[in-house]
Order: C-alpha cells, then sequence, then structure tokens
C-alpha cells in the first residue's frame, strides 16, 4: 500500500555505511553521527509502530550522544510514560536498523504482523535533539520517516533528554487523574520553579554555585530556568553558569562537563572556582550531575551520584520521619556495583536503609526503585533520580498534621514529589533537590562530604579482543566466563584490606570495565592494574 511504497521512497536517498552492524543498547544507538542516518530513519519507522501498538499515545525519541565527543550521536525512543523504551522492543530496533534499505519496508510489514499491531490506529511521536552539530540533519530523517508512516509528529528542537522525557509524561498524562503537567519547555520550568520554592519556604542557601554545562544544551536551558527562580537580590541561589558555549560545537564535552569530572577526579580545567566554593557538573544532554569543590589545602573533592543517592534518601527519611508517616513510606535505595563501597555501608549503617544492586544502566535501577514507597537511585556517575509510588503519593497528599512542625515538613514533601523528575533522572532537577537539601540541613559541601569517608577508586577501561566472552551474573558483581577469569579476581581482591573489584563488558563501549577500590590509593591502583592484567 501507499505507507509501503512511501517508505521504500524515503530509504533511498541514504545508504547504509558498509560493514556496520548496529545494536539497540543501554543508551539507544549510538555512534559518530556520520553513521547514523538510516539508523535514525528505522528509529522514526519504529516511533510511529510503537505508538500505534500503545493505542496512540505519545512516544519520543531524543537524539543525542550525552557525554560522547562532539563528533558522535545518537538516538533513543521514550516509552509513554518517560520511562525508557521496553526491552522487548530492542530487538526490533535492532531487526529495523540493520534491514537492508530496499527490503527495510519489507521488514517493517513483517514487524507489524510479529507485534501484531492494529494499524488502524493513531501514531504520535515527539522529538528534541542535543546542540551537537549533525542533529538537525538526523531530526530531518527522523521527520522524513514519520512523514511516510503518516505519524503525527512534533519536533521540539533543543531540548534536554530530561525535559523531553518531561513532555512525553506530560502528553499522555494530560486530562487524566495522573496529570504530570504542562507539555512545554515553559510547563517544565514553571513546575520546577514552583516546587522549588514550596521546598525553599522558610529556608536559604548560603553562597553562589558555579554549574559547568559541557557546552551543551544543559547551559542555554538552565539560563531559562534561573529566569523562573527567585532572584539572588530576593534570596533565591547565586547560579553562575559556565562552560555554557553551544556557538562552537566542538568544544561540547571537551575538557568538561559531569564524565570529565567524574572519571578524571579532577575539576575542569578552565574552573576559576576558589576553595570551597560549590560547584556542580552536567553532562552533555543535561541527565547527569555531579558536585565538587577545591578544600582549603586544594585537594579536589568530589560529590557524586553515590552522595546525592544518601543525601536524598537521608533528607526524605527525615521529612517522612517528622511528618509522622515513616512507617507509611519505606525508602528503598538503588545502586549499581560501580557505587563507592563506603556509600553502601553508610545506607545500610548509617540510615539504616536497604541498599540494593542492579546491572548497570539506569532502567535497572528504575525499575528496582519501584518495588519501593520511596525508590532513590543513582549510578556513581550522577545519572538518577527519586521515584514515590501511588501509594506513597496518596500518603504525602493525604496526611493529616498534628502539629505545625509535621505540617512544614509534609509540604517540603509535597514540594519534593513536584521538584523530582520521576520519569528519569534530571541533572537539572537533580540540582535544585541538592540545593535544596543542603538549605534545609544548613550544610555547606563540607558537610556533606563529611557524612562518611570515600575508599579510594579506580575504574579501568581494557582493550580486548572480543569482548563477548564476558559474562557477568550476580548485577554484574561477578564473571561466570571466561572460564577461572573469576577465581582470579577473588583471589587478588582477597589480598587488600576492604579491596573489590570487578570486571564486566561494557555496554557502550567496545572494552571490558575494571573497577577496584581498596582501603588506600597505592592498595586500589595495585588491585586494578592486577584485575585489569588478568582479563587482557
Ligand atoms: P557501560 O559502558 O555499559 O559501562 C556506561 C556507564 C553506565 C551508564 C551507561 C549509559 C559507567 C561505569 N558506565 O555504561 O553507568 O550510564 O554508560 O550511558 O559509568
Ligand atoms: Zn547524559
Amino acid at each position: 500500500p501507499a505507507v509501503h511504497q512511501a517508505i521504500e521512497e524515503a530509504a533511498s536517498k541514504y545508504q547504509i555505511p558498509e560493514g556496520r552492524v548496529f545494536e539497540y543498547g543501554t543508551a539507544g544507538f549510538r555512534m559518530k553521527a556520520d553513521l547514523l542516518n538510516t539508523v535514525v530513519f528505522a528509529v522514526g519507522l519504529l516511533a510511529g509502530l510503537r505508538s500505534k501498538k500503545l493505542n496512540g499515545q505519545w512516544i519520543g525519541v531524543m537524539i543525542t550522544a550525552s557525554h560522547n565527543p562532539a563528533e558522535d550521536n545518537g538516538v533513543k525512543l521514550v516509552d509513554p510514560m518517560g520511562e525508557m523504551l521496553e526491552a522487548d522492543w530492542e530487538t526490533y530496533a535492532t531487526k529495523l536498523a540493520n534491514a537492508p534499505l530496499d527490503k527495510i519496508a519489507d521488514v517493517y510489514d513483517q514487524l507489524i504482523k510479529e507485534i501484531d499491531i492494529n494499524m488502524a490506529n493513531p501514531a504520535r511521536v515527539v522529538f528534541a535533539r542535543d546542540t551537537r552539530a549533525s542533529g538537525s540533519r538526523l531530526a530531518g530523517i527522523l521527520g522524513s520517516a514519520l512523514t511516510a508512516t503518516e505519524v503525527e509528529f512534533t519536533d521540539f528542537k533543543f531540548m534536554t533528554t530530561p525535559q523531553l522525557h518531561y513532555v512525553v509524561r506530560c502528553k499522555n498524562t494530560l486530562g487524566t487523574q495522573y496529570e504530570y503537567g504542562e507539555p512545554t519547555e515553559k510547563g517544565y520550568y514553571e513546575k520546577l520553579s514552583e516546587a522549588f520554592k514550596k521546598v525553599m519556604k522558610n529556608v536559604k542557601i548560603q553562597g553562589p554555585l558555579t554549574v559547568d554545562c559541557a557546552n551543551g544544551v544543559g547551559g542555554p536551558k538552565l539560563q531559562e530556568l534561573i529566569k523562573f527562580l527567585t532572584p539572588p537580590s530576593q534570596g533565591g541561589i547565586d547560579i553562575k553558569v559556565v562552560n555554557d558555549n553551544v556557538i562552537n560545537p566542538d568544544s561540547l564535552n571537551f575538557d568538561c562537563g559531569a564524565d570529565y569530572v567524574k572519571t578524571k577526579q579532577r575539576a575542569p580545567p578552565s574552573s576559576k572556582a576558589a576553595p570551597l566554593e560549590r560547584c556542580a557538573s552536567l553532562d552533555g544532554d543535561a541527565d547527569r550531575l555531579v558536585y565538587y569543590f577545591v578544600d582549603e589545602n586544594n585537594v579536589f573533592r568530589l560529590l557524586d551520584g553515590d552522595r546525592i543517592a544518601t543525601l536524598a534518601a537521608s533528607f526524605i527519611g527525615d521529612l517522612a520521619r517528622n511528618a509522622g508517616i515513616s512507617q507509611k513510606l519505606k525508602i528503598g535505595v538503588i545502586q549499581t556495583a560501580y557505587a563507592n563501597g563506603a556509600s553502601t555501608d553508610y545506607i545500610e549503617k548509617v540510615l539504616k536503609l536497604p541498599a540494593v544492586c542492579t546491572k548497570t544502566g539506569v532502567k535497572h535501577l528504575h525499575h528496582a526503585a519501584m518495588r519501593y514507597d520511596v525508590g532513590v537511585y543513582f549510578e556513581a556517575n550522577g545519572h538518577g533520580t527519586v521515584t514515590f509510588s501511588e501509594e506513597a503519593l496518596k500518603t504525602i497528599k493525604s496526611a493529616e498534621p498534628q502539629s505545625p512542625a509535621q505540617q512544614q515538613a509534609l509540604e517540603s514533601l509535597n514540594g519534593l514529589t513536584d521538584l523530582i523528575n520521576q520519569a528519569v533522572g534530571d541533572a537539572l532537577s537533580d540540582m535544585l533537590l541538592v540545593e535544596a537539601i543542603l538549605a534545609h540541613k544548613g550544610w555547606t559541601t563540607k558537610e556533606w562530604l563529611g557524612t562518611y569517608t570515600d575508599l579510594p577508586s579506580r575504574l579501568v577501561r581494557v582493550e580486548v579482543a572480543d569482548r563477548s566472552i564476558f559474562k557477568a551474573v550476580d548485577a554484574e558483581r561477578k564473571l561466570e566466563s571466561p572460564a577461572g577469569l573469576q577465581d582470579k579476581i577473588d583471589a587478588l581482591q582477597s589480598r587488600y584490606n576492604k579491596g573489590r573489584s570487578f570486571a564486566r563488558a561494557s555496554g557502550t563501549e567496545d572494552a571490558v570495565r575494571v573497577y577496584a577500590e581498596a582501603a588506600s590509593r597505592s592498595e586500589t591502583d595495585d588491585l586494578a592494574t592486577r584485575v585489569a592484567n588478568a582479563v587482557k
């Protein structure tokens, strides 16, 4: 029929790069931007099918390669409630992306049968992109696939990844009892800024915050958000935006941003922050956030995703107790094997909360978080958020305060449920969350750092001939293949005080990652080197 022919016609304009096999991984498809044309076209076809399968609910498509270099790009699908694409569909995405172009319309038709899609249903898609130079070309290709398949779509142009997730969730809940907000960028700023005002009632934060925006889309969006916040002259936070150059596309993620700061364990070389000044870095699409400062002795101090998780869990726990509803709000903290062992200890022994370990990738963390009334989940690299169950929201909204103190705690909790982007980890929302908590606790970053002492850690990237032979089990903390390797790792880590190490194949790069931590820096480095050698 007409659609089949329109797909063939539209597809004939592109060329599949030779010898490439594409795979929808933890971060969707990601690679050098000039290889992505046909992949984006395939994702456009699938987005329409996904929407039809879900009775015309809005599906999101985000064009970004996050913290990767400027010449890369990527594309991923967003499900109706703002979550990552359902796992089963990753295979369909992979199938379509690898179809030869003269067969892609046939594969499309096969998928309709295989997934059993009612083609009479409407299809609706929203999409956006980060500031990469290749983004507008890819958005055009996406549009051509949507047009060929007669899908209704809205192009939101530049957005942070979490903003797009927000819009998708808003569009699909509009007019229902779960209405999430107004499905526009302005709606996003209004929701966040109003919630922040609520949470900041009666408290004030000390000193300015410098935010490194990785020269990505987070820069202009943070500038926009600031217009909605209380200005410093009226007691609001003084946010200094740096690394917000989106004019020179090559500066994206270059010597700055959350990934740089976390992996290099140092401030961006361009940083002019004085000792003890509070700093934060976003990544290229503003879904990761880390804090840091330089102490009195000029030593760099990092406050990563584990720190944000422990801070949030401790604060929400306090509020629940102060509101008199702690019995009804079961809080859990979800981490991956990359979480610093000291943070896990602190969660279990000091906060007395359950700490759950899942596989790497936020969809696994998100899933585990949903099993709690309040699920706090963060990857050590700064990607994460807090989820509130329906039951928890009801408890918070319907609780009857018995005292002014209880009322205040309930109001703060209520504000938090709006301040936190529950669809997905969101650096701008997480930043306001951290600022609010520090203000409530009256803490500087130094006191935050003082809650526990991180074990020295090391992350090593090991190039191997074939990473697919590395098969991990037990939330990726152990290897069952290649045979014998885990025994070697076990023997090595037992030789070091507080030694812990594991190796797993990366889901986003062609390499194996080795993580090690131990009581001292030298033991850590030694352990990491030995395990890396065992992997090679
Ligand atoms: P891989 O390449 O699978 O280790 C990396 C990050 C993940 C996650 C994904 C998606 C580390 C050690 N790994 O995964 O946490 O963020 O990218 O972007 O940080
Ligand atoms: Zn990102």
